[in-house]
């Protein structure tokens, strides 16, 4: 027998003790739809038409949870490739050879990479006591060179969705794009009252990730644009291909994001998403009430995320007893209740929580 052929097959990460990630369990028929549509390369819409046909499917689905009537876009690898579009777009759309982008500290670190390869400056502005953006601030910080104004929806690491229309009007008083990422919080957000959508503001791009709160297989990010001179912003020719153009970042990509992200917006827009978001939106109320009594200093979740400041010492004996845990900037435990985090297992936790104290 080879060493190939004899070496144990590894197990994937169980989800069980997982409290950090934005990924989750992919819904089943997700996971089926994956597999299926494995070897298919929507990158090559000739080639691979019935993958072609669902990514439009998708992108019209991801419209509905947006509130966008006729929305364009495609599903990109995840936010990170989403965001990094959204400043290509304004960028090659912007007359500026000195171009910058402003948003709140709190913006996801995919923005330092596009800034980085797209030679973008990018001007961050402090939060408010809250944790949302400060709109005077990110006001003053934008001028003549400002491409792009860019608003959370569902932050990070608190979960907070900033003055979204605010920040929309800051934005077009300055001629300037618009760009909200939903990466983590749009598929939670329809089910609750914050004005965060096409519906609520003049928004011209937007990312929302399938492969987070939508349950599809990774990878399966979403770019949704308002209009096709986005896309023709970021499209290059593609001289040997059938099709003439190529507007997304990678050239050959996974037709198994597509075809579960399909499957996941099938099977759970609405009422599964809801049931979703209900369900980790009691989690996070609960656990955060549990961790207060403890003594701990808590982060109020305005949705399924909660932050605690524990200290170091106990955040590492956690890790060592197989939790797996997430940190945020200022040091805070950050617990991301997914859906595969159940009552059952935050439970396990606090149990271990109080063995520490006891200990
Ligand atoms: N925008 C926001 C608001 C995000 O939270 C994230 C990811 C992105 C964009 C980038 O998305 P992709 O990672 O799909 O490109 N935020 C998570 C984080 O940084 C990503 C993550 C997901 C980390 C799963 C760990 C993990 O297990 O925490």
């Amino acid at each position: 027998m080879t060493a190939l052929g004899s070496a144990a097959r590894p197990e994937p990460q169980s989800f069980e003790r997982v409290l950090s990630s934005m990924c989750t369990e992919p819904h089943p028929a997700a996971r089926e739809a994956a597999t299926h549509f494995l070897a298919t390369n929507p990158g090559d819409p000739d080639t691979y038409p019935a993958v072609a046909a669902l990514e439009r499917e998708v992108v019209s689905m991801l419209g509905d949870v947006v509130d966008h009537q006729d929305p364009t876009g495609y599903v990109a690898t995840g936010g990170t490739e989403a965001n990094i579009q959204a400043v290509r777009a304004a960028r090659n759309l912007a007359a500026t050879d000195d171009p910058n982008v402003v948003g709140p500290e709190s913006l996801h670190f995919s923005f330092q990479k596009a800034a980085d390869v797209l030679d973008v400056d990018l001007r961050l502005a402090p939060v408010d006591e809250d944790y949302r953006a400060d709109v005077d601030a990110i006001a003053d910080r934008i001028d003549d060179d400002t491409v792009l104004v860019v608003g959370i929806a569902g932050t990070t690491e608190y979960g907070r969705v900033d003055p979204i229309p605010a920040l929309s009007d800051v934005a077009r008083d300055a001629d300037a794009r618009f760009h909200v990422d939903a990466a983590w919080g749009g598929f939670a957000l329809p089910f609750t009252d914050e004005q965060w959508n096409f519906a609520h503001a003049d928004i011209d791009t937007m990312t929302i990730d399938p492969h987070k709160l939508g349950q599809a297989a990774i990878p399966a990010g979403g770019f949704i644009a308002t209009d096709e001179r986005t896309l023709d912003a970021l499209a290059v020719d593609t001289p040997y291909l059938e099709s003439t153009g190529q507007a997304t970042l990678t050239g050959t990509r996974s037709g198994a994001g597509v075809a579960s992200a399909h499957a996941a917006l099938s099977a759970q827009w609405p009422d599964g998403y809801r049931e979703n978001y209900e369900t980790g939106m009691n989690l996070a109320t609960w656990f955060a009430e549990e961790m207060r009594v403890r003594g701990y200093d808590v982060v109020s979740p305005h949705h399924p995320i909660v932050a605690v400041d524990i200290p170091t010492g106990d955040f590492e004996a956690l890790t060592e007893a197989g939790w797996r845990l997430a940190r945020t900037s200022a040091g805070e435990l950050r617990v991301v209740m997914m859906p595969h985090v159940t009552r059952d297992s935050l439970a396990g936790f606090l149990a271990d929580v109080d063995d520490l104290a006891s200990s």
